[in-house]
């Protein structure tokens, strides 16, 4: 049985169908509107009861969070590399999904959210001088675990690459340059893979 990502446009859910992309595995792509509340609809919400997006369903089984996403996608290609199987490389994925999740990404949800995903009564200003020193002092330990690279787990690119490249171009579309050379070197690489373009026509018609 085939899978099926639930997403929209520009939003997290770029990085399963990047992920379904770089694993050549079929999917389908169900496009849910936001602004119709097709997030709060029972049928979506028994799939991810958090209303959000991506939400993955295969054989019965759905799943959210996207870090976790991306590795079960990698799974079901085992011979592809991008999932480590376990011991030491897979224990630094780990550590890079987990570090994206919780430190890279946090300071930009931060500024997104008070600079516009909030309602206007909701959003704090002091968070938009927070959150940019976050994000320098997270890119710095991006840099500095990347090296010359040319990935995170070094020669092997992985859904590691996934996440930290999808977080990257998000740093790049809300105004935040990235201070480091290797990392703004890294994210071009992996703006350039073809699997990454597919997604972005896909999600973003171009
Ligand atoms: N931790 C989740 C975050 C998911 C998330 O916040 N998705 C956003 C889009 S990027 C969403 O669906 N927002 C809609 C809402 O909050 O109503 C993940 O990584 O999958």
């Amino acid at each position: 049985m085939s899978l099926t990502v639930y997403g929209f446009g520009r939003s997290r859910a770029q990085r399963a169908i990047w992920a379904a992309e770089e694993a050549g595995i079929t999917y389908d792509y169900k496009v849910l509107n936001p602004q119709q509340g097709e997030l709060r609809q029972p049928e979506y919400l028994a799939i991810n009861p958090g209303g959000k997006v991506p939400a993955l369903v295969h054989d019965g089984l759905a799943i959210t969070e996207s870090p976790v996403i991306c590795t079960y996608i990698g799974e079901q290609a085992p011979d592809s590399g991008l999932v480590p199987g376990a011991g030491r490389a897979r224990v630094l994925y780990d550590q890079w999904m987990f570090f994206v999740a919780t430190e890279l990404e946090q300071p930009l949800w931060t500024m997104t959210k008070h600079t516009f995903a909030l309602p206007p009564k909701l959003r704090v200003p002091d968070m938009l001088a927070v959150a940019p020193k976050e994000f320098a002092r997270a890119e710095q330990v991006l840099a500095q675990g990347l090296g010359d690279g040319p990935f995170l787990l070094g020669e092997q690119f992985t859904m590691a690459d996934v996440m930290a490249g999808h977080t990257l171009f998000w740093a790049k579309a809300t105004g935040v340059a990235l201070a480091a050379e290797n990392v703004a070197a890294y994210a071009e690489r992996l703006r350039a893979r073809p699997a990454w373009q597919r997604t972005a026509k896909i999600t973003m018609g171009g």
